[in-house]
């Protein structure tokens, strides 16, 4: 039985390098999750996610408790069964995702009332609710239920959400069954404010979780304002637990979350991106639809090992995307996620190395710089 535990490798400044052991295997941190919002990272294989190099994946409690449902993903053995990944997999709460339902949605002091996108059929969300629903969909760490407000907002009004999602949080932790090698991680909220932010970590930490996310961030603030939160909460997180910055981010936010000492992301970036003919690379995006590539017979990236770039020309994905053939975003969300995963990699070399200031200003120096 292995507990659930992170622990460090090297530091370089609040950067950190470490392992996360789990019930379904160690992941190395600072680490990247492919979004599997309903059971599958779009346009990918599990074993093609494998051989991105990622180690653990995201689900959605809200998605998947309106199909296939909760109870029939836990009577055909579990998420990880279910989308043949025996690895870890990180669900989210629900909160976050019917936030963005807007006039669909009821929001009272005990939980949410909402009706589906899909049928308009009426459902209900609860801190328990989507504890329970997390249990059964058998997620290796499952997170709080929470509110997550637009930004900018009244600081009155993000403290009043901040304050109900705290309550939240103590209601999760309540209706969480402790399994060796599972978490339940807090979120803390509190907007751009950090006297809020502190207040949420503290009423966080009190109740006590194996892992703390930063939610509330990513919202319309910008980038300055998102790094100045985390210069302000991270720190106060307990030294030995792992953080994860909740949907975020471009390359640069991540490089620069892992420099304040953030050790897990996720984000539909670098899917959603390849499934509109947006490529990442060492030196910044490309628009696979763009004219340019028609008849260039180069990889997409040099330093990309993946099936697009080591067996295709751009010229090909340029042809796949204007014939909106499915193999375009096929190949290019692979190849995005590989450069995802070669990001965090060199990162993660770079702090056990001691090099990280060289290595994020390379980085810097080659997004900055024109395609090749
Ligand atoms: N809360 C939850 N999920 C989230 C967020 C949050 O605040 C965010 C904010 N960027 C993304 N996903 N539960
Ligand atoms: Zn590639």
């Amino acid at each position: 039985m292995t507990a659930f535990r992170w622990r460090a490798q090297a530091r370089s400044g609040h950067a950190r390098a470490g392992y996360l052991d789990t019930a379904h295997g160690t992941v190395a941190t600072p680490t990247f999750m492919p979004v599997g919002t309903v059971g599958t990272v779009k346009a990918m294989t599990m074993d093609a996610v494998r051989s991105t190099g990622a180690g653990i994946v995201l689900g959605n409690t809200y998605h998947l408790m309106l199909r296939p449902g909760a109870e029939r993903v836990r009577a055909l053995g579990g998420l990880h069964r279910f989308m043949d990944w025996p690895g870890p997999i990180l669900t989210d709460s629900g909160g976050f995702q019917v936030m963005s339902l807007g006039p669909l949605r009821r929001l009272d002091a005990d939980g949410v009332t909402f009706r589906s996108h899909i049928d308009g059929s009426e459902h209900r969300l609860t801190p328990e609710r989507s504890t329970d629903i997390q249990h059964a969909l058998d997620a290796t760490i499952s997170m709080c239920f929470d509110e997550c407000p637009a930004l900018p907002a009244p600081a009155e009004a993000i403290a009043r959400s901040m304050r109900m999602s705290m309550r939240w949080a103590e209601r999760c932790r309540a209706a969480f069954v402790p399994r060796p090698g599972y978490a339940q991680y807090g979120i803390i909220q509190g907007g751009t404010e950090p006297e809020l932010r502190a207040e949420s970590v503290r009423a966080l930490t009190d109740i006590g979780f194996e892992g703390y996310a930063i939610g509330g961030l990513a919202v319309g603030e910008g980038q300055e304002l998102m790094f100045s939160t985390l210069d302000v909460t991270v720190g106060l997180i307990p030294d030995d637990a792992p953080r994860y910055l909740m949907g975020v981010g471009t390359p640069d936010d991540l490089l620069g979350a892992v420099e304040r000492g953030v050790d897990m992301f996720d984000c539909v970036m670098p899917t959603r991106a390849g499934r509109t003919a947006r490529a990442y690379t060492e030196r910044g995006t490309l628009n696979m639809r763009n004219a340019r590539h028609a008849t260039d017979s180069r990889p997409i990236s040099p330093h990309c090992d993946c099936p697009a770039c080591s067996r295709h020309s751009r010229a090909y994905l340029h042809h796949l995307f204007r014939t909106n053939e499915i193999l375009g975003p096929m190949l290019l969300t692979w190849h995005n996620l590989s450069y995802y995963q070669r990001l965090m990699r060199g990162i993660r070399a770079a702090i056990v190395d001691g090099t990280l200031p060289e290595h994020a200003a390379h980085l810097r120096a080659q997004w900055a710089m024109e395609d090749w």
